[in-house]
């Protein structure tokens, strides 16, 4: 194994900097920055076990995905990628660090689900990992187990407003375990959607005959991921907690999200690039097409994504995470031909977010440091990772990708490493490409090579959110 690594002449970019600078990496760390050309850096060059020239690329930290959902049971099948098949496509697409969710089933304690998903991912993944908990049964017993998981790493719990009878929970059982991550640090992540209201909207559609894919966007209707929102906003100020509100797509949950910033609220949001490039006109694609398109939230009309840029540089929103949750067309989107409710909920995309985000500088919609920022800083620091993860600077895990700003690349399902059969983005053209990714010191895609291994991610304990006190 490489002891001594040296970056050089490369940009690199960080959420707070932007320097022309070599890096030195030794036993899988950073172990300093120095400027291109300075007597330190060249020093380095000549003692490296091995040199990289990054001259004309980014050098920029590896991304953290913060909502991932590798091998996640869902509407009677699972999620197409395995943590070994998934967290491969991740490093193929320049990030290095995914949080994943294990679920607790009603009835099971948060305990079991959590060894289940430790023993699931154990030795499979080819970064690093960690874990949220998702609860689908708040009550006395689970929410004292919520205390022992923020000591133990899994500092963060999604709770759904969403899916009666499956997840989720009451505004009661809500605002318990709101008050419980008050007291012991946890952040409460929401699926913020009235479910209650979209299952009756859900069948009235499907009495009239509306069983197209495209039903699935309009029953989930923007009203009610805002009025969801705007409840678990007021819960959670009710409660002293902090909330961090999951995969937002409409406009009017980015007003609720940012009228609560304003008044000072400790309130974060998380968007998806499903929700900043595609929109209603994919999930109307003819012949059962639209289902590759159905994920909740929904799509929105494309006027939503005006909104979500603008909350991206306002900061009103701060995490740009994949929710990627795979399921192949064939054998699984088509459970539900002819009632799209039977339709599993979720878009591939691991793979892709960093390269999407990269265009969207190219597009001019944020800035190069934004772009670290949500995709990689932020993300490290919301859920207790920074700065192990997340930036390159001295003593942080050496998890950097050296980017390729001109390369062009057109995404297809004929080239991903994601084990699903179609690509959400097929066709789609973008400026930039990741060709090279160290994940703690050790290359795991060589110029665009895959030269990682299953195994080689490690778990990785968080602490907690790092935008509270
Ligand atoms: N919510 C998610 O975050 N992921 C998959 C399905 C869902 O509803
Ligand atoms: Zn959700
Ligand atoms: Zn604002
Ligand atoms: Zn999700």
């Amino acid at each position: 194994m490489t002891s001594r690594t040296v970056i050089r002449g490369g940009l690199v970019i960080t959420a707070a900097d932007e320097m022309h600078a070599d890096v030195l990496v030794e036993e899988g760390r950073i172990a300093a920055l120095a400027a291109h050309g300075s007597a330190p850096a060249e020093s380095w060059s000549r003692s490296a076990d091995r040199t990289v020239d990054a001259t004309g690329k980014y050098v920029i930290p590896g991304g953290v995905d913060a909502h991932t959902h590798m091998e996640l049971p869902f509407g009677g099948t699972s999620a197409s990628d395995t943590f070994e098949t998934g967290t491969k496509a991740a490093a193929w697409g320049g990030t290095t660090t995914i949080i994943d969710f294990a679920v607790q089933s009603r009835g099971q304690a948060l305990r079991q689900g959590l060894d289940a998903w430790y023993a699931k991912s154990d030795a499979q993944c080819a970064i690093d990992y960690a874990f949220h908990m998702i609860v689908s049964d708040v009550n006395e017993s689970t929410l004292k187990e919520m205390d022992g998981l923020v000591g133990e790493g899994v500092s963060s719990f999604k709770l759904f407003m969403a899916y009666p009878g499956v997840f989720y929970s009451d505004d009661g059982q809500i605002l318990r375990a709101m008050q419980r991550a008050g007291e012991n640090g946890g952040l409460i992540m929401m699926h913020a959607e009235n479910g209650i209201a979209i299952d009756v909207l859900v069948k009235q559609a499907l009495e009239r005959g509306e069983t197209d894919p495209r039903y699935h966007g309009e029953v989930r209707k923007a009203l009610l991921e805002s009025e969801a929102t705007h409840r678990a906003i007021k819960l959670a100020q009710v409660a002293g907690a902090p909330l961090y509100v999951v995969h937002v797509s409409a406009q009017e949950a980015v007003a609720e999200l940012t009228r609560a910033r304003h008044d000072g609220l400790p309130v974060f949001g998380e968007t998806c690039p499903q929700y900043l490039f595609l929109s209603t006109d994919n999930l109307a694609e003819p012949d059962f097409e639209g289902a590759k398109y159905v994920c909740s939230t929904p799509l929105r009309p494309k006027e939503h994504q005006a909104a979500l840029w603008r909350g991206l540089r306002t900061n009103d929103l701060q995490v740009v995470s994949t929710d990627h949750c795979p399921f192949c067309f064939s054998g699984q989107k088509e459970l539900g031909r002819g009632d799209f409710s039977k339709i599993p909920n979720g878009l591939p995309g691991v793979e892709n977010r960093m390269d999407l985000l990269h265009q969207a500088v190219v597009d001019g919609h944020i800035s190069r440091r934004r772009w670290i920022e949500i995709a990689c800083a932020t993300p490290a620091r919301m859920f207790g990772l920074y700065p192990k993860k997340g930036t390159i600077a001295p003593g942080a895990d050496a998890d950097i990708v050296i980017y390729d700003p001109h390369a062009e690349q057109t995404i297809s399902a004929a080239t991903h490493h994601m084990n699903v059969d179609y690509s959400a983005y097929e066709g789609k053209r973008l400026t930039g490409r990741v060709e090279t990714v160290l994940s703690r010191g050790d290359f795991v895609i060589t110029e665009r090579e895959f030269t990682g291994r299953a195994g080689h991610g490690a778990y990785i304990p968080r602490g907690t959110c790092q935008y509270l006190n």
